[in-house]
């Protein structure tokens, strides 16, 4: 594990996206490109990657880059962005004081990134005001997690998850947002078939693909099935007594308040009472269980409750901290649970201090050196973007994270982000909907070019390295917050020479205020010295500086609030109730090859051909009138949003999904977030991402069509515009809007025309159809259709054609006929990694999907689309001949 003895010119590194943490072998090649791979001796991955770990080389070019500072849009020195961001905060903290001004950051920070940002706010500018994106993806577990434990501490680790006899996927899609876990799991169920897995997930995901059962709840009501659960298992004598007088308090109220809501649980989840019946008799009869959750759970109005909910089910039965046993909160992001050990989140100090406890704040001002430490926690995601909305913060700074696309009720974020007195914003993209409202743009230091740490969801903290050199001015972030805190005159307190000084003081300040019994503890990491922290394995805490740590946490109890705590959970609903004007429920999630706003994974054409476009996922029998391929209004009562209709009999009738990803840059009538009221969690803050009331309607559109052209133009080319980039490097933009499509035709063409273009037109004015390719000496090189439908020509096949070089006469006249000359229709990707299409997958012949793998290779890479070849070969089955 010594990083040492990595192979030659192999960089080994964490993959940045998910908080799977896998091990990433990064080959430069001298000439702009990176060879990725698997690290076969990463304990998370093995040397597995996923579709989007695999395409990490495809993700480094520097067009998009942000590479200079900028002051109001002009490039600026970094002594006059500094000094700018330097002034602008001590305006508004003479103006406003500590309250005035805020921070919000990421879990795609490094550790040492984030430990400055979070020493800067709370240390020195003396706020609370210091909140992460982890808010609106982790909050609830941490509450959760505190309010049962003491601290905020996963007890398990992913070997769990293979030796367990059953795994509980809770609003998990773990195929799908956590593939390489995903991937274990299945092998271990291969390797002893009797591990079985149940899904609670309101759709029918790709993760039920391998489950024994698929429990489609009512979304919004797990506390039911949970309550439903802790008193089967009571009633039924698997309590462990014993462990629970040793051990633990709160069961008799838990299970009080658990009662009544079992009655019901039926009722409220919607499920067969039979499904529910055996859903317990399984969990009480496996002697290790894992119930592992995601943002099904998180995102809610009624997160932490449901997160607790778990938690006392484990804690009930003793399945806790032993091996294949326990509550396992998934991370997100590649640092979420970094971010939670340096205290970024606005009710956190440092190292898992916390202002409740006598002397720890105390403590920490000492070390730090702090005169000011903020008095007490500061505002919560949505709470700051409000108060920013109102005039009550003079100054804010945003790092890593796009609040303009994340932060639900979108259009009152982007109003006070554009209304902000002062923002700054540290990116890596010129392409964030966020840093377009900055007055101040800092570069940062992009994956592969920034040093550091990230911890991943089993508490493994692994070393992400440098193997790419910096462009233009790009700065790690740490570093620029540390030029700040000097201009404000705290220099001596960020006098750091590297990320490694940082990491050291970050592991001291886990050993102050001891002997409190806190699980997170690196102090054994201070010491660490440069060539140490260089070449540090993955590392699991803790790692005390007196004797070993321990793997897994509590099976023995020992837990930092003395004695474990069961919490009675209420029930309560989803705020936003479907009714008559609003009658479906809208669910948000992600898609398997896009993260996040599409900053990365947007530019990647083989990551955008799984799902092109933003679409909205309805059961077929709730679509009425609407077909499939149309456009759709998707209204809520607080905003709507323009989608393509997909209909998908996995998705639970009288729901529809949205994915979450598309932003103004890539799809600006698309984005999902400007439909969702901020309704957050009362524990935790969290909002409720995931569920608001929905209608459905056509979208008015008098013409639709597409323009391919040979760059990237921008979305304001329609009323509703899609971009994503194909093979060959053209761009797609998906079009429609209102007017003539004469009008439109006309409009779109002139758009491309250039020296030397020559035009090859098809126009039926009466039948509103139009087509014209545009031809450079022969060659394809841009293409605009209109039509009164959104049927129009394949676009993969256009673009295919653009790449082809001199278009042969047969093809020029199959394009403006709108239609290939033979073969079949382009048929969708399936396997990003190998680019295997379903058409080539039913086409193979193979019945099962080793054999499709072996015929085809679809499914041998990263494996996140073997549940997408078992759907293909199900329903090949199903069909009427
Ligand atoms: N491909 C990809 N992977 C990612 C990311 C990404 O952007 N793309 N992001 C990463 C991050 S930051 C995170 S936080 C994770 C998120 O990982 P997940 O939480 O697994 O992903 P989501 O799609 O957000 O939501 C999971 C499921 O919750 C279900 N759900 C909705 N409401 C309810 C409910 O009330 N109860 C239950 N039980 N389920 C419900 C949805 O139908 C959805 O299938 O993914 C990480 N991995
Ligand atoms: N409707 C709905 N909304 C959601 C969710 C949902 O399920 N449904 N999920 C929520 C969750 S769980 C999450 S985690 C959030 C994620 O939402 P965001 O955090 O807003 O999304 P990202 O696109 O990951 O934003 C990260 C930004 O940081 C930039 N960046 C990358 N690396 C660096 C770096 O090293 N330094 C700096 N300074 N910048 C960098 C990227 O270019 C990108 O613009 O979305 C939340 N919003
Ligand atoms: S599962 Fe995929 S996205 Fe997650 S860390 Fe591994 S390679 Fe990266
Ligand atoms: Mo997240």
């Amino acid at each position: 594990m010594d990083g040492s003895q990595a192979p030659r010119r192999g960089v080994r590194t964490t993959c940045p996206y998910c908080g799977v943490g896998c091990g990433v072998v990064a080959r430069p090649d001298g000439a702009g490109g990176t060879a990725i791979a698997g690290d076969p001796r990463h304990p998370a991955n093995g040397g597995r990657l996923c579709s989007k770990g695999t395409a990490l080389g495809e993700t480094l070019g520097l067009e998009d880059r942000l590479l200079h500072p900028e002051i109001d849009g002009r490039r600026a020195s970094w002594d006059a962005a500094l000094d700018a961001v330097a002034e602008g905060f001590a305006r508004a903290l003479e103006r406003g004081g500590p309250e005035n001004v805020a921070l919000y950051v990421s879990g795609q920070l490094l550790t040492e990134d984030y430990y400055a940002a979070n020493k800067l706010a709370k240390g020195f500018l003396g706020t609370g005001n210091i909140d992460s994106n982890s808010r609106l993806c982790m909050a609830s577990a941490v509450a959760a997690h505190r309010r049962a434990f003491g601290e905020d501490v996963v007890p398990g680790i992913y070997e769990d998850l293979e030796q367990a006899d059953l795994v509980v996927l809770v609003g998990s899609n773990l195929a799908w947002c956590h593939p390489v876990l995903h991937q274990r799991l299945l092998a271990a169920k291969a390797a002893r078939p009797g591990l079985r897995i149940h899904v609670v997930d309101p759709r029918r995901t790709a993760t039920c693909g391998s489950a024994e059962l698929h429990l489609p709840l009512r979304p919004g009501s797990d506390v039911a099935l949970f309550a439903a659960l802790l008193v089967h298992l009571h009633e039924h004598g698997h309590a462990d007594t014993a462990w629970l007088a040793a051990h633990t308090e709160g069961a008799g109220a838990a299970l009080a308040a658990a009662r009544p809501i079992a009655a019901q649980a039926a009722a409220l989840t919607s499920l067969d009472p039979a499904l529910i019946a055996r859903f317990c008799a399984e969990w009480a009869a496996a002697p290790r269980v894992v119930t592992l959750w995601s943002q099904g759970v998180n995102q809610s109005s009624a997160g932490t409750d449901k997160a607790s909910a778990i938690i006392n089910c484990h804690l009930l039965t003793g399945r806790i901290g032993k091996p294949g046993c326990g509550p396992f909160s998934i991370t997100g992001q590649p640092n979420a649970m970094g971010g939670r050990e340096v205290g970024a989140l606005a009710n956190m100090l440092a190292g898992h201090l916390d202002w409740d406890q006598p002397g720890e704040a105390a403590a920490l001002a000492g070390y730090w050196g702090a005169p000011r430490l903020a008095q007490r926690p500061g505002l919560k995601a949505v709470e700051m973007f409000r108060a920013l909305g109102d005039g009550r913060i003079g100054a804010m700074w945003v790092m890593a994270t796009n609040p303009a696309m994340s932060l639900p009720e979108g259009e009152a974020v982007r109003a006070a982000l554009a209304a902000a007195p002062f923002l700054v914003v540290s990116e890596t993209t010129r392409r964030s909907d966020t840093a377009r409202y900055a007055h101040v743009r800092l570069p940062a230091l992009a994956w592969g070019e920034k040093d550091g740490t990230v911890t991943n969801s089993e508490r493994v903290i692994s070393r992400q390295r440098t193997f790419l050199p910096a462009p233009g001015e790009a700065r790690p972030d740490w570093w620029i917050v540390a030029q700040v805190a000097a201009r404000l005159g705290h220099g001596a307190a960020f006098a750091w020479d590297g990320p490694a000084a940082i990491f050291r003081e970050h592991a001291a300040v886990t050993g102050l205020a001891r002997p409190a019994a806190r699980a997170f503890d690196i102090s054994g990491l201070a010491g660490l010295d440069d060539a140490h922290y260089a070449a540090m394995p993955p590392t699991r805490w803790p790692v005390p500086e007196a004797g070993p740590g321990t793997g897994r946490f509590f099976a023995g109890g020992g837990f930092p609030a003395g004695r474990a705590r069961l919490v009675p959970t209420p029930f309560r609903a989803p705020a936003a109730a479907p009714d008559a004007d609003f009658p479906l429920r809208l669910l948000t999630g992600r898609l398997r090859d896009q993260w996040h706003s599409m900053t990365r994974t947007g530019a990647v054409p083989r990551l955008m051909a799984h799902v092109p476009e933003p679409c909205l996922t309805l059961h077929p029998e709730d679509a009425g009138t609407l077909s499939a391929g149309e456009l759709v209004v998707a209204e809520t009562p607080t905003g709507s949003a323009v989608l393509r209709l997909a209909l998908d009999q996995a998705q639970r009738r009288g729901t529809a999904f949205a994915p979450m990803h598309w932003t103004a840059e890539f799809a600006p009538a698309a984005r999902i977030n400007g439909t969702l009221a901020a309704v957050t969690d009362p524990v935790s803050g969290q909002p409720e991402l995931k569920h608001a009331a929905l209608r459905v309607r056509a979208y008015a559109a008098t013409w639709h069509g597409f323009l391919l052209a040979p760059r990237r133009l921008a979305p304001d080319l329609a009323p509703w515009c899609a971009i994503a980039p194909l093979e060959g490097s053209a761009w797609r933009h998906e079009l429609a809007g209102t007017g003539t499509p004469a009008e439109a035709f006309a409009r779109l063409c002139a758009l491309l025309d250039g020296p030397g273009l020559h035009w090859a037109r098809l126009e039926d004015p009466a039948a509103g159809l139009f087509r014209g390719a545009a031809l450079l000496d022969g060659s394809l090189v841009g293409m605009v259709a209109v039509a009164p439908s959104a049927d129009l020509p394949p676009r993969a096949w256009v673009g295919m054609l653009m790449a082809s070089g001199v278009l042969a006469a047969a093809d020029r006249a199959a394009l403006l006929a709108g239609r290939r000359p033979d073969g079949p229709p382009p048929s969708p990707l399936v396997c990003a990694c190998h680019g295997v299409t379903a058409a080539a997958i039913r086409a193979c012949g193979a019945d099962s999907v080793g054999a499709v793998g072996a015929a085809t290779r679809a499914g041998t890479g990263c494996g996140s689309c073997r549940p997408e070849i078992a759907a293909l070969l199900a329903a090949r089955t199903t069909e009427p001949a």
